[in-house]
């Protein structure tokens, strides 16, 4: 596709959807986007916000807009939800909680949607972060659900990770082990209007006094908020700049552009190389071998010998 590049440095909104449906809807994935938009990215400051559904995510980051609204910055938000189909409610419900942002000019909101099991969820919504970067937009907030692998490769394409809990997380925050605690840059505690946000407060504090961090790392913060009543939101806003600074200061920002475009070239392989290696032949020759009356038969270890000949041929017996 020849996206309208002009339309999209001018910020116009039909150029800019139209890329983004692009890259939602392709099949084949390539780095032209990538390519087209390169001398213009590296401006945004990216924002990803991860946690269970309901925990408050899109009702935080409504909050976060009108915070930057008011200092005139211009702010995009993707929403990816893995779990929920295209017409799904999480949409519709974001539509209700961030719906008095969607008639800003200075606002941008999209949900990208997985066509079933298509890969490359992380690298589409790093496309379209990309687009809204060369777009100026000056922040772009990426709202993801849960803790699977997808949310992890997301939060890798932003430069500061919220992982958002509530009072009754308790399970949860036991259960989280790594991967979030890695990831996390803040932990924030929403719906603090309610019970046992200060136990669960003080059990993340102590998580990660456990952890010791290296001296000179960021220090993840645990802060308490209510999107409801609107309360914490600026100890959450000013944590925000803080590590933004702090990112400057060490020169992360940079390293994280570099990490995303590895990222983005490995992806792309990845991707390519899938694509191609599925060859109408070779899924046949699968679903030949793998009858329920033929899987008894056939040892799987000759199954994938067979699949990775150049020239796959059926496995013998
Ligand atoms: N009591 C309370 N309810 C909240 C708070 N923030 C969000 N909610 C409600 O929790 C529900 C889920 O919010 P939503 O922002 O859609 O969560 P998401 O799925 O994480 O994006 C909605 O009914 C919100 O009104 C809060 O701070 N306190
Ligand atoms: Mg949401």
């Amino acid at each position: 596709m020849k996206i309208d590049l002009n339309g999209i440095l001018d910020s116009k909104r039909l150029a800019i959807s139209r890329a983004l449906s692009f890259v939602e809807n392709t099949d084949n994935l390539d780095m032209a986007i990538t390519d087209a938009l390169f001398q213009h990215l590296g401006r945004a400051y990216r924002i990803g916000v991860t946690g269970p559904p309901g925990a408050g995510k899109s009702s935080l980051v409504d909050r976060i807009i009108s915070y930057w609204r008011n200092q005139d910055k211009r702010i995009a938000v993707i929403s990816v939800d893995p779990t929920s189909p295209f017409t799904g409610g999480a949409i519709l419900g974001d539509r209700v909680r961030m719906g008095r942002h969607y008639a800003d000019k200075g606002v941008f909101i999209r949900s990208m949607a997985t066509r079933g099991n298509h890969g490359g969820l992380a690298l589409r919504a790093q496309d379209a972060a990309d687009i809204f970067d060369a777009a100026g937009f000056d922040i772009i907030v990426y709202e993801t659900v849960g803790v699977g692998q997808v949310e992890l490769d997301v939060a890798k394409a932003a430069d500061t990770t919220l992982v958002v809990l509530v009072p009754e997380s308790g399970d949860d925050i036991q259960a989280m082990k790594a991967g979030l605690m890695e990831i996390a840059d803040l932990f924030i505690i929403n719906k603090s209007d309610r019970q046992g946000a200060n136990q669960a407060f003080a059990q993340i504090q102590s998580m990660l006094e456990m952890r010791h961090p290296e001296k000179g790392l960021w220090p993840p913060q645990v802060i308490k908020t209510s999107a409801l009543k609107d309360e914490g939101i600026t100890t959450l806003t000013d944590a925000l700049v803080e590590h933004r600074q702090y990112l400057n200061e060490h020169g992360i920002i940079r390293q994280n552009f570099r990490d995303r475009i590895l990222f983005k070239i490995k992806s792309h392989i990845e991707e390519n190389v899938l694509h191609t290696f599925w060859s109408e032949e070779r899924r046949k020759l699968l679903d030949q071998a793998m009858t329920t009356d033929s899987v008894k038969n056939i040892l799987p270890g000759k199954i994938v010998d067979s699949l990775l000949k150049d020239e796959a041929k059926s496995p013998q017996v």
